[in-house]
Formats: structure tokens, sequence, C-alpha cells
């Protein structure tokens, strides 16, 4: 079995993710071709290095992020910071020759994540970008259902991603709520997510129109560190202007011929994680609501009309990487789950040279959409999305 060394740049949300994930991979999926070694964490100071290192289980930690990219014992660098430190430290570590896993959204600008995708092209190790729900199982389901005809020719796709953590005027100005950093607002937060998993089940996106709405125009001054989405509430201090939105809709048009509707906002009281998807086709419909992710919904028009009906589907050992999770369907699937499916598919393209999806290129084609969806919401129009060459 090949040791694979990994360096994690961000030792924050993701970064506990990740760390999990790595963990967990060689427990869920063995016996494993690579064994993830944790080798060195990277955070913004030496104490969070160190502090990280012990909590993650890291053997090394250092606050210079380039000596990760340096060291030649480190065959994977893992990038779980903000998304305005991703470009600089993807295209470094795949120059040194390092197999890479980026977080979403690939960037925080169009310029830098076409950048990563060009320099991705042509280097000969392993890219990834971590949009990690389409690993949920049911979701996974859901693309095998598709892709085996179950539901016929696809007519339309309608995706949300609703969450409430930023709805309180006193939530922090996190990084999240500033353009240089973060890019965008929901559209890339959380919005990405819904794009790659309309890629996924039914194809790029081809056309969108678009509106977006900024409800909390200034937010108080978060001190600094990781993002405590929404947990601090600050009630009295200097504030700062948010300049990127709060919520988005779209509708869309697939190259296949479907037509659909994405929507997304950090502002839905009541809503944590509510990313749904439904889709219709010719011979049926599949449902989905990540907060019930061991449950698939499926509703067959070949059923009998007196007996037609969404039924669910609880994942378990006969779904997809079923084997390797736990051995009763609706035990539990959880995130941690999606992220150690996730890792396992990575190294499992490290270990047969293979490669791995959603990659770069995947990145930047929704990167595209991201940024035809803001183009539209400034000019009302319908506005088209270019396909990225692979
Ligand atoms: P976070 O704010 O919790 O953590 C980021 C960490 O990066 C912080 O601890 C910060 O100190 C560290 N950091 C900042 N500059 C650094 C530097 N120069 N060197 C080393 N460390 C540095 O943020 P979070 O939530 O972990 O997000 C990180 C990335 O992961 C973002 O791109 C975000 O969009 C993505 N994300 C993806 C999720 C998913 O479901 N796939 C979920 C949450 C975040
Ligand atoms: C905050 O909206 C957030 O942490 C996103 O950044 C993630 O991508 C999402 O999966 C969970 O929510």
């Amino acid at each position: 079995m090949k040791k694979v060394n990994v360096g994690l740049i961000g030792g924050g949300f993701m970064g506990k993710a990740h760390s999990l994930a790595y963990a967990g991979v060689p427990m869920f999926f063995w016996p494993a071709d690579v064994m993830p070694v944790k080798h060195t964490i990277a955070e913004a100071t030496p104490e969070l290095a160190a502090d990280a290192a012990t909590r993650f289980g890291f053997a090394g930690s250092t606050s210079d992020w380039r000596s990760i990219i340096d060291d030649p014992d480190i065959d994977v660098v893992d990038i779980a910071t903000p998304n305005n430190l991703h470009a600089e430290m993807a295209i470094a570590a795949l120059r040194a020759g390092k197999h890479v896993i980026c977080e979403k959204p690939l960037a925080h600008t169009l310029e830098d994540a076409e950048r990563m995708h060009r320099v991705a092209l042509e280097s000969q190790t392993v890219n990834m970008v971590a949009f990690n729900y389409r690993r949920t199982p049911a979701v996974a389901l859901a693309k095998k259902y598709i892709e085996e005809g179950a539901i016929g020719d696809i007519l339309n796709f309608r995706g949300t991603y609703l969450q409430d953590w930023s709805a309180d005027p006193n939530s922090p100005l996190s990084w999240r709520f500033t353009k240089a950093v973060a890019g965008s607002g929901a559209v890339g937060d959380i919005l990405s997510h819904v794009i790659d998993l309309a890629h996924y089940l039914v194809g790029d996106i081809a056309e969108v129109t678009s509106l977006t709405k900024t409800y909390i125009k200034d937010r108080p001054v978060q001190s600094s560190g990781s993002d405590s989405l929404g947990n601090a509430k600050v009630d009295s201090g200097p504030r700062a202007s948010v300049d990127v939105d709060d919520e988005v809709m779209t509708l869309v048009k697939f190259r296949g011929g479907a037509v659909g509707s994405l929507e997304a906002t950090r502002n839905a009281w009541g809503r944590n994680n509510f990313i749904t998807l439904e889709i219709h086709g010719t011979e049926g419909s599949i449902a989905f609501n990540y907060e019930n992710r061991d449950e698939l919904q499926v509703c067959f028009r070949s059923d009998e009309g007196d007996r037609r009906g969404f039924r669910t589907v609880y994942t378990g050992p006969n779904h997809p990487n079923g084997h390797a999770l736990w051995p009763i369907p609706a035990l539990g699937i959880g995130y941690g789950e999606t992220k150690i499916i996730e890792a396992n598919d990575f190294f499992t393209a490290i270990a047969t040279g293979g490669e791995v999806r959603p990659n770069f290129a995947d990145g930047y084609q929704v990167a595209l959409v991201e940024h035809a969806i803001l183009e539209s919401a400034e000019s009302g129009a319908w506005t088209s999305v270019p396909e990225v060459d692979r």
C-alpha cells in the first residue's frame, strides 16, 4: 500500500472536514490502495498551525504555506482557505508536481479560475474541486437512475440551496461578505454547489437569466480568524459594508435542451442546509432534500395508475459506495461521509493514475456559469455560458 503525504492549508471548517476524511478513508474503504498520511498543516499563524496540528492529527505545522509546496516529501496539497487564496496556492502546487484538491468555488474571480484550469490541463497530476454534495449516496443514486433511463429524457431541473446562518443583521462581516475575498455572495458560496449538481445530473448549462439581491447592506466587523457562520452575534461596535449578494434566482437552459431554475439564499429563516433537487423526465421524477439525505424520492410513469406516486428509497449497502459505508439503510449518512467518499475517489485516482471529477475544468465550467449569472443580474438579459475546453 502506497503512503501519500498530505499538506493541508487552512484549519477552519473545511480543515476539520478534510482531516476527518483522511482519517476515515481507510476505516471505510478497505483494503485501500493508498493510505493518506497527515504530514503538515498550514495556518495563518504559528500558534493556530500548532493547535490545528494537535487537534487534527498532523505530524508537522507551519505558518508558511509555501514550505508545504517546497517540501519534496509532500505528495498532495489540500487547499481549504478562503476563496481568494485558492489560485496562488493551487498553481504553485501544480507547478511543483503535487496532486491538488481545492475547496469550492474554484476561485474568487473568473480570471483566476481560468488560470487554474490552464495550469491543471498542462500538469500530469490529479486535480479535484471539492463539490462534495454529488458524493451524497442518494444524489449518486439519482445519477444512476438518470443514466439508466429510469426517468426517460430530462425535461427540467429545479434546484435550491437555502440557509439562514446570515439572516440576522448582527451576524458578523466574515470573509464571505467581502467581494475581494469571496468573489461573490450566495452565488459562489452555495449556488455553485447547485450548479455542480445540475451539471452532474443533467449536463452543462448553456444560458441563464438571473436576479440577485443584497438584503443586509452592512454588518459588524469581525475581529479575525475562521468564519463563525452566524454563530457569534455582535450587537455593538463598528460595521462595514457588504458588497456581495445575499440571494440569487436564475432560470437556465441546458445545452441538452432541458430547462430549469436555480435559487440560493442565506436569508431564509428556518432553512439550514436546504439543498433540494427536483428533476422531471418523460418517464418519471426524482426529488431530493439534503436535510433528509438518506432518502431519494422517485416516481415512475410505468407504475399502475392506482399506485403511482413518489416512493422513498433509503440509501444503504445496495447503493453507490454503500458497501463501504454502514450495513443497514437509514442509519444516517452525514456530511462527513460525503467528504470521506470524495477523499477516497481522489486517492483512488492518484493510485490508478486516472482522473477524478469534478476536476478544475469542471470547477471552471461552474465559474463560467456564476459569471454569466452575475452579468445577467446586471443587464437583465439572457446570457450565454461558454464551453470549457478539456
Ligand atoms: P474558515 O474561515 O472556517 O477557515 C479558513 C481557514 O484558513 C482559517 O482558519 C484561516 O485562519 C486560514 N487561513 C487564512 N489564510 C491563511 C494562510 N495564508 N495560510 C494558511 N491558512 C490560512 O473557512 P471554511 O469555511 O473552512 O472555508 C474554506 C474554503 O472551503 C472556502 O473556499 C469555502 O468556500 C469552502 N467551503 C466548502 C464547503 C463544502 O461544503 N465543500 C463548506 C465550507 C467551506
Ligand atoms: C456557508 O454558506 C457554507 O459553509 C458554504 O460555504 C459551504 O459550501 C456549504 O456547503 C455549507 O455552507
